[in-house]
């Protein structure tokens, strides 16, 4: 609850270098990895590792328990959102230099694969859904 909370009250969406070794920001205080480093923290990463099996790799969607973690997360980001409504998603662009985890950091217009859908058009889900 603790991680959860610090996690939401994070001002920011993301700091650079935008990947896993970033220490600040709600996407990796969420996410879990630089973050679990420094300060044993892991919210959504360590979810997987805790629950084990299918969920540990990369055959976690076929676990029905990968769903509800993955709901829990979206409702998280809706919830920061809200708690935050003016900050922007970040990085704006994508760097020049995105450093490990390249094909992970997207712009705010770069299509991501495999749909190439951008970062900006999934920002506002509450025209298909919102919670209660
Ligand atoms: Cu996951």
């Amino acid at each position: 609850a603790d991680d959860v909370a610090r996690a939401l009250k994070d001002p920011v969406y993301d700091t650079e270098p935008w990947n896993s070794i970033s220490t600040e920001g709600f996407r990796n205080r969420i996410e879990g990895w630089g973050i679990h480093r420094v300060r044993n923290v892991g919210n959504h990463n360590r979810v997987h590792q805790w629950v084990g099996g299918p969920m540990a790799g990369a055959a976690s969607p076929e676990d029905p328990v990968f769903w509800l973690h993955h709901s829990f997360i979206d409702l998280l980001w809706d919830r920061w959102r809200k708690a935050h409504p003016k900050a922007a998603y970040l990085p704006g662009r994508k760097p020049a230099s995105p450093g490990r985890d390249r094909d992970y950091v997207f712009g705010l217009d770069d299509p991501m694969p495999p749909w190439n859908v951008t970062p900006r058009k999934l920002l506002d889900h509450s025209k298909i859904y919102r919670y209660a």
